[in-house]
């Protein structure tokens, strides 16, 4: 699906998560090496039917799961959306307890629009009775590609169906410019370097698993795919990583791994809708936690982000409080350590920032890709006894001012979080953070239908705007008291 905010993560500056794309689509892949084959183009599969070029009304191969092209785990396979509301079905064999990556690429980038196809992969029984999962973009998402993780559960043939997202959410499908992709289902290497595959015994604080990071160099951080099965009631699985040098967050992505399975609904087909995570000091000291509302798990944040300092962290994946054990509890993400925001110049006890009149003047910084906006990052803490912090930044009536805050959503103990943004001391808005929703203030372009907007950006008014930020509360269990703000004005 296309979202006008490209990603929440890059809106709020979060670049630990906002570097994943980058690598799933380069040699870093968790899979073994792609072997490349065209059975699924036109051409190819014309010739492989022996038909001639003029229409056939008779059976098409891959127009169904009982006519699905043959692909073998692991071959890329061309094929073409050109045609509107074109389906185009693969058939191949798994293994029980395999994990599977299916993806159906394209040459989309995070910027490109409606030129090139929007894919999207439909996962079914051998013959098409059964919806097992479906996806539309990868998560977290970077580009329109569809990719997503699963795990069979029994040695079987499967259907996975191709199209683009119109006709997957049931919409009126218009063919793009480019509609090519490449098919991919592929059977994760639990050995390969970037994947933290989990492996029992890992329940407990004392003796983890050792996760397995891939460095990467700008920002300094590295990243793993971590995917496990949580098994018998009670199973916890707890992985060990070392922050590596210039690292200073730790992302982990909380993807739609389970839902009802529907068309239309992204699920990668996982009996659990949602996974907790937790992460500790290696002595148990629980610096940044996610665990999705009681009831409302589809809800839940995207993702984990905190701030870490050197040293070694211990990440535990588990079922949400209240969960039973599913048949197919599997779970698949991906850990990052990276850079972070600016932090607050509040000296933690002087409580410099406390006041509009001692607010921090924040630093506005062209953005690289769009010369009319500024953007400005916050990393700061809520400790007991700092009652509030205050950045402030000038703006003209004609600017239009969005953000993006959050403490509990990105795994911080902190409660009732606030966001007030004041221009020349006069309140213009406030909103307090639940469990549910992202504080994003932005006024979604003429005619957009994106409901990602918590309350619409602010304009009309020109003086100094201070951002005020404050929490009613702290979790006595969860001792992160940091948030992340990224601030944007849009010039006329
Ligand atoms: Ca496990
Ligand atoms: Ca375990
Ligand atoms: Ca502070
Ligand atoms: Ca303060």
């Amino acid at each position: 699906m296309r979202n006008q905010y490209v990603s929440l993560f890059a809106f709020a500056g979060l670049v630990a998560a906002s570097s994943v794309g980058g690598f799933a689509c380069s040699a870093a892949t968790p899979v073994a090496a792609v072997a490349t084959a065209d059975a699924g183009t036109k051409d190819a599969a014309t010739a492989k039917d022996g038909a001639t070029a003029a229409v056939d009304a008779g059976p098409v191969e891959g127009s169904s799961c009982a006519l699905a092209i043959a692909a073998d785990l692991g071959a890329e396979q061309a094929g073409d959306l050109d045609l509107p509301g074109k389906k185009v079905f693969y058939a191949f064999d798994v293994k029980a307890g395999d994990f599977l990556l299916l993806s159906a690429s394209t040459a989309a980038t995070a910027d490109t629009g409606e030129e090139i196809v929007d894919t999207a992969i439909s996962l079914y029984s051998a013959d098409g009775s059964k919806l097992l999962a479906n996806l539309d973009d990868a998560f977290p998402r970077y580009t329109t590609d569809a990719e997503f993780y699963y795990r069979a559960t029994a040695d079987a043939k499967l259907c996975a169906r191709v199209s683009d997202f119109a006709t997957w959410s049931g919409a009126a499908s218009v063919v793009a410019t480019d509609t090519a992709y490449k098919f991919l289902a592929a059977k994760i290497d639990p050995a390969s370097a970037v994947v933290t595959f989990d492996t029992e015994p890992n329940d407990t604080n004392a003796a983890p698993q050792l996760g397995k990071l891939k460095a990467f160099a700008t920002p300094p951080g590295a990243f793993s795919y971590v995917m496990g099965v949580l098994g018998a009631a009670g199973d916890i699985d707890t992985f060990k990583f070392t922050v590596p040098p210039g690292a200073t967050s730790i992302g982990l992505s909380v993807p739609p791994v389970g839902a009802p399975v529907a068309q239309g609904k992204s699920s990668y087909g996982s009996t659990i809708a949602r996974f907790a995570v937790t992460v500790k000091k290696l002595d148990g000291t629980i610096i940044a936690e996610i665990s999705p509302p009681v009831g409302d798990a589809e809800k839940t944040t995207d993702g984990l982000t905190a701030p870490v300092a050197a040293g070694d962290y211990l990440v535990t994946i588990r079922r949400p409080d209240g969960v039973a054990a599913g048949a197919n509890d599997f779970y698949a993400t991906t850990l990052t350590f990276g850079g972070s925001n600016p932090v607050e110049a509040e000296v933690l006890g002087a409580n410099s920032n406390d006041s509009i009149a001692t607010a921090q003047a924040l630093t506005m910084k062209v953005d690289a890709a769009n010369a009319k906006l500024r953007d400005g990052y916050i990393l700061a803490y809520l400790p007991a006894g700092d009652v509030a912090d205050h950045f402030s930044f000038p703006v003209i009536a004609t600017d239009k001012v969005s953000l993006s805050c959050s403490a509990l959503r990105n795994g911080s103990g902190l409660t009732d979080f606030s966001v007030e943004v004041f221009i020349d001391g006069t309140s213009k808005q406030s909103e307090t953070e639940v469990a549910t929703k992202d504080i994003l203030w932005a006024t979604p372009a003429a005619g957009s239908t994106s409901t990602a907007a918590s309350k619409p950006g602010i304009t009309g008014t020109a003086g100094t705007a201070v951002v005020k930020l404050a929490a009613a509360g702290r979790s006595t269990t969860n001792l992160g008291t940091y948030y992340l703000c990224g601030v944007h004005i849009a010039a006329p």
